[in-house]
């Protein structure tokens, strides 16, 4: 009796150790997508009609709460919450419930950005779901939340100090204290009457702004998946933190790895050093946590992100993104081909000013994404998950699932190649001459459509073709002139 009561109780607090780090994806899919400021009937479309039949695993959306007016409509007013109602300029909890349960039935995730560091700034004193709010009071009627739910009036200052960090407010957003027992019960029933609605998972925004034990105490109380959305019962919410860490703060990821994934941005960063030229491709042969990384199933990697893609944040100039699109696409498909990380793509829309909101109708109304005949986006949308050479890389990753990396090859300088296995290869060159080599790709002889340059329609490739040899090898070239600096062939893209 007390043997098997204890044998249970053991394996039990393993499923709670375990639980918040897998991202709860179908089996075979794998690769995220955040289709940032994306209205949820348009979400619900593009799974059904893109993401489901491409591969991708699951989707990362703009916050759902209840958000704050800002006149010039800026992206950042979705940061700046009001109450934890689901309307936002995306769309109302009928739309988003529908998105979830449409999303599920595709195959894909939903993962939800939580905010719940602060509420809104001075000056956010309408909401998008009709709600009034006084910040300069610390009043929020519609959660509610008076000023005794709140830290006291400071601001962050100093990055050396944690207790600044996390206790004073970011740019004016009124901290919350998580510290205090009604401000953990409304997170609470937030984010459980998300996992109700059907979702995977949070991100949970500013992570590195709220304490530790904090947040243990918050992810502790949070309800199983809905197993009526197809998950398995006992699973729990992915959890990926933000958490802006490149170093030389007082505060570090590893005070939130016990707890859940972190955004890892030094991935973004050296990725974008790498693919840059700032350091040559040949050192990706040890990528993982010889680069300062968080553990594999701890990082949450990407090449950039919603806000340092705008110039702020970690990684700086550095950063690639859409507006460098072959030094983008190297690197997405490096790491989309690389089993490090649990990848993430961003999908934007198309800015000038950082603090520019998404395409709208009439100033006010989110636009919804065209489509163009080659798959692509227009109305201002970029849609990188849309671009061959990155859905085509989700695909690649799907087919090589758990697959080794084998057969590391480089010319001492720019130009590398790896295996997955015996089920996918591909090649980069970043060097500023041609590549024209014999190399081992792990796969079974045969003719392979390269994945980057065009697709496999039937037994034809709208792009390079790559023939494999009896001893696995296979010329591989690529002129610096391409467009894309990269060929990938994998088993399911065998003609
Ligand atoms: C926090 C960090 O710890 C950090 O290292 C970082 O790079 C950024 C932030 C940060 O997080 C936010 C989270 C929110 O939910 C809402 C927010 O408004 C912020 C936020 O503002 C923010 O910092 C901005 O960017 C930093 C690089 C600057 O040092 C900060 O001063 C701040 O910049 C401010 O941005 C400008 O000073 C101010 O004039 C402007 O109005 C304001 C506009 O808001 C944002 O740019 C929002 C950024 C944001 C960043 C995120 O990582 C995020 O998840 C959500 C929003
Ligand atoms: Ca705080």
């Amino acid at each position: 009796m007390f043997l098997t009561k204890g044998l249970i109780c053991i394996a039990f607090l393993a499923l709670l150790a375990n639980a918040q780090f897998s991202p709860n994806y179908v089996n075979g899919r794998n690769g995220m997508v955040h289709l940032f400021e994306w209205k949820w009937d348009d979400i619900a479309a593009e799974c059904e009609n893109f993401l489901g039949p491409y591969g991708f695993a699951g989707v990362q959306v703009s916050p759902v709460n209840e958000n704050a007016v800002i006149n010039s409509r800026p992206w950042w007013e979705r940061y700046q919450p009001i109450s934890y109602k689901l309307t936002t300029r995306s769309g109302n909890e009928q739309q988003f419930a529908s998105m979830v349960r449409r999303c599920n039935n595709a195959g894909v995730r939903t993962y939800v950005d939580v905010v719940f560091n602060h509420m809104a700034a001075n000056g956010g004193t309408r909401g998008t779901g009709g709600s009034t709010a006084d910040p300069g009071s610390k009043s929020f009627p519609a959660v509610p939340f008076s000023a005794l739910d709140f830290n006291p009036t400071c601001g962050i200052t100093n990055y050396n100090d944690p207790a600044n960090v996390r206790n004073c407010e970011l740019v004016g957003l009124r901290d919350l204290n998580q510290g205090n027992s009604w401000v953990r019960d409304r997170i609470v029933d937030f984010l459980n009457h998300l996992t109700d609605l059907g979702v995977a998972g949070f991100r949970v925004d500013a992570a590195k702004h709220m304490w530790p034990g904090d947040l243990a105490a918050i992810y502790g109380r949070l309800k199983n998946l809905n197993t009526g959305h197809g998950f398995s019962s006992g699973a729990k919410p992915y959890i990926f933190q933000e958490v802006i860490d490149l170093g030389g703060e007082a505060i570090k990821k590893s005070e939130y790895t016990g707890m859940g994934a972190v955004t890892e941005f030094r991935h973004s960063d050296s990725i974008g050093k790498v693919f840059r030229g700032k350091d040559k491709l040949r050192y990706l042969n040890n990528w993982g946590t010889s680069w300062g990384f968080a553990a594999s199933d701890r990082s949450l990697v990407f090449v950039d992100n919603h806000d340092n893609q705008r110039g702020h944040g970690a990684g700086g100039a550095d950063v690639l993104t859409y507006k460098v699109p072959k030094q983008y696409k190297m690197a997405s498909a490096f790491m989309l081909a690389h089993p490090f990380g649990t990848p993430r793509v961003m999908s934007s829309f198309a800015f000038s000013n950082p603090d520019q909101g998404p395409p709208t109708t009439d100033g006010q109304n989110i636009a919804s994404p065209r489509f163009n005949s080659d798959k692509s986006c227009s109305g201002g949308w970029v849609c990188e998950h849309r671009w061959r050479q990155i859905y085509n890389m989700v695909g690649f990753r799907n087919a090589v699932g758990t697959a080794q990396l084998q057969n590391w090859w480089d010319n001492g300088s720019n130009q590398i190649s790896f295996s997955r296995g015996n089920r996918g290869f591909v090649a980069f060159n970043n060097d500023n001459y041609d590549m024209n080599s014999s190399l081992q790709t792990g796969l079974p002889a045969g003719s392979y459509c390269d994945v980057i340059s065009g697709q496999k329609n039937g037994s034809s490739c709208s792009g390079k073709t790559i023939v494999v040899g009896s001893d696995g090898r296979a010329n591989i070239s690529i002129r610096k002139a391409e467009e894309d600096g990269v060929v990938a062939i994998h088993i399911n893209a065998k003609l």
